[in-house]
């Protein structure tokens, strides 16, 4: 019995893992464990060696039993240590940076240019991006030989071979959405069509696809004045800085009479600066509404009457925030984007500024 106890014992003290352990009572306390035949054979005893034996055998049990316990929380305790060793993490070390976007100079702007015309009592009204010819072109007095189809440089789509209806368009501007809310809504209205709008072209100045807000106001008694006192309340507050306008005669087929827009500005070595000085930059077009389109918008001409204006976003983008290069607005370059974007909080609001 001193030999077995020696023996598992000294096993059970150098036992690495758990099942090195499960092992040892298999061989020692299990069904035919050296112990528990050694226990079988008590039977075999006289009475006298039985009575010295049998409580020897099974204090020697215990015993085992015990070291075994003892030995498996220890090693259960080792590993825990081992992994709190492992797994130990500093809490108080700064977060990861998470990289934020940035507001694009376009969405800015046209955000910008929403808020003061709202404020001016004008709602955003928006449209379809690929439009019918007739919103397009022939409602806006644009007819099918008309010379400003070609010079727009207009993206058509495909139809099926033999169909023989005109081919949707991309449109040219989004005068198509004035169309529709004049028939949708009738007069009188005010309402600013911001938007991306699509012309074959491309150099310094062009990109193929580029940003539009037009404005339309009907009603009974509204005229030029209305519409050049709207423009420089508008370029005032959009440059921040008093800004005088220059209307100068020029024809669209959409107004009559209609007008360009400059506004006032000073070149200053290379880059320009509005609302001082006496040059002038010519940033918009304008004009009344012709007759043709309240009619085609369902409008009655006889009774109603309208100023209409449009500008490019990406223009105004570039005046007021110094950006060099049109076709930079569509790299997608990070770099410029994190130079000229806005913090997405920094959202256009008349009562804080712009
Ligand atoms: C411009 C210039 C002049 C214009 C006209 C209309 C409509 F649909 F009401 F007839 N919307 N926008 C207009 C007039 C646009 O952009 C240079």
């Amino acid at each position: 019995m001193d030999d077995l106890r020696e023996k598992y014992v000294g096993l059970i003290a150098q036992a690495s893992d758990e099942s090195t352990l499960e092992d040892l009572r298999v061989q020692a306390v299990g069904k035919k464990g050296e112990i528990s035949l050694q226990m079988r054979s008590l039977g075999k005893m006289s009475a006298e060696e039985r009575q010295v034996a049998g409580p020897k055998l099974n204090a020697l049990k215990d015993e085992i039993n015990s070291a075994l316990a003892a030995k498996k929380t220890a090693l259960a305790d080792a590993a825990l240590d081992e992994r709190l060793r492992g797994e130990w993490l500093d809490v108080t070390l700064p977060a990861r940076g998470r990289p934020a976007g940035t507001i694009h100079p376009i969405s800015q702007v046209t955000e910008e240019v929403i808020a003061i015309l709202a404020d001016l009592g004008f709602a955003v009204a928006e449209g379809p991006q690929i439009e019918s010819d007739w919103y397009n072109f022939d409602a806006l007095n644009i007819p099918g030989h008309h010379p400003a189809r070609a010079e727009m440089d207009t993206f058509y789509t495909h139809r099926a071979e033999g169909d023989e209806r005109p081919p949707h368009v991309l449109r040219t501007h989004t005068s198509p959405v004035q169309i529709r809310h004049m028939e949708a809504q009738g007069a009188p209205c005010r309402i600013i069509c911001p938007g991306r709008v699509y012309r074959a072209d491309y150099d310094q100045t062009h990109t193929p696809m580029f940003n539009q807000v037009e404005g339309l106001a009907i009603d009974k008694d509204i005229s030029m004045a209305n519409l050049k006192w709207t423009l420089e309340e508008f370029f005032s507050v959009f440059f921040g800085t008093e800004v005088k306008t220059r209307f100068r005669a020029s024809h669209f087929p959409f107004t009559e009479p209609s007008a360009e827009v400059d506004i006032q500005c000073r070149w200053e070595n290379g880059s320009v600066k509005v609302g001082e000085g006496d040059d002038w930059l010519e940033v918009l077009g304008s004009g009344m509404v012709h007759p043709k389109v309240l009619q085609a918008g369902g409008i009655d001409p006889a009774e109603w009457q309208g100023f209409a204006f449009g500008m490019g976003i990406d223009r105004m983008a570039m005046l007021k925030y110094g950006i060099p290069d049109l076709r930079a607005f569509f790299d997608s370059d990070l770099r410029w984007l994190r130079h000229y974007g806005f913090a997405s909080l920094q959202q256009p609001n008349l009562a804080t500024g712009l």
